[in-house]
C-alpha cells in the first residue's frame, strides 16, 4: 500500500498544482430584517447547512456567508426585538439587497408592526432602491396566511418602488 501511494504521489501534486482554484465567486453584500421570531436566524443557518437547533434571539446583528454555487451572499442580520429595532438603520450603509422575513402565522398586531417596519425600510434613502425579497415564513403553522393574503396585505407597498416586490414562501 505504502508503495503505491509513493507512486502516485506525483500524480496528485500534479493535479492539485495544474488545475488551479475555482474562479472567484462574485459576493455581494445583504441585509436581512423582520421582527424578532421571524425566522431570521434559522433561515440563514439552513443556508449555510449549520444546526438549527438552540437558536437564541440575535442581540446586535451577526453576519453570514451563504454560499450559491454562482455567488457569496454576505448576509447582515438585524435582531428584531424592538429595543434593537430603532437601530437598524445605522447598519444599512453598503447593503446592495434586502430580505425581509414575515411570520406569516403572526397576530394582526404584529403583522401591522411588521407592515410598519417594512414600510419604513423601502423609503430608507440606503434601500429604497435595493432590490427586496419578502420571505412569507412560517408556512409550516397551521394559522399561516398563504403567500397572496400576504401579498395583499402588503400590495401597496410596491407603488413605493419602481422595481416590482417579490414574495416568496
Ligand atoms: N414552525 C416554524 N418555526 C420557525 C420557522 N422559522 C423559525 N422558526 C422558529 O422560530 C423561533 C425564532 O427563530 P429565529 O431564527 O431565532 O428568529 P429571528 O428572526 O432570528 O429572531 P431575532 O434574532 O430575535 O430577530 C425559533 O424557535 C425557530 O425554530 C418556521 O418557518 N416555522
Ligand atoms: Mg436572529
Amino acid at each position: 500500500v505504502l508503495k503505491n501511494i509513493q507512486l502516485s504521489k506525483p500524480l496528485c501534486f500534479r493535479a492539485l498544482c495544474c488545475k488551479g482554484p475555482p474562479p472567484p465567486r462574485p459576493e455581494y453584500d445583504l441585509v436581512c430584517i423582520g421582527l424578532t421570531g421571524s425566522g431570521k436566524t434559522s433561515l440563514l443557518s439552513q443556508l449555510c447547512s449549520e444546526n438549527t437547533e438552540n437558536i437564541v434571539s440575535t442581540t446586535g446583528f451577526s453576519i453570514k456567508a451563504v454560499p450559491f454555487q454562482n455567488a457569496i451572499l454576505n448576509v447582515k442580520e438585524l435582531g428584531g426585538a424592538a429595543n434593537i429595532r430603532k437601530y437598524w438603520s445605522r447598519y444599512y450603509q453598503g447593503s446592495q439587497g434586502v430580505i425581509f422575513v414575515l411570520d406569516s402565522a403572526s397576530s394582526e398586531d404584529e403583522l401591522e408592526t411588521a407592515r410598519n417596519e417594512l414600510h419604513s425600510a423601502l423609503q430608507h434613502p440606503q434601500l429604497c432602491t435595493l432590490p427586496f425579497l419578502i420571505l412569507a415564513n412560517h408556512q409550516d403553522k397551521p394559522a399561516a396566511r398563504s403567500v397572496q393574503e400576504v401579498l395583499l396585505c402588503f400590495a401597496f407597498f410596491s407603488f413605493l418602488k419602481e422595481v416590482k416586490l417579490q414574495f416568496l414562501s
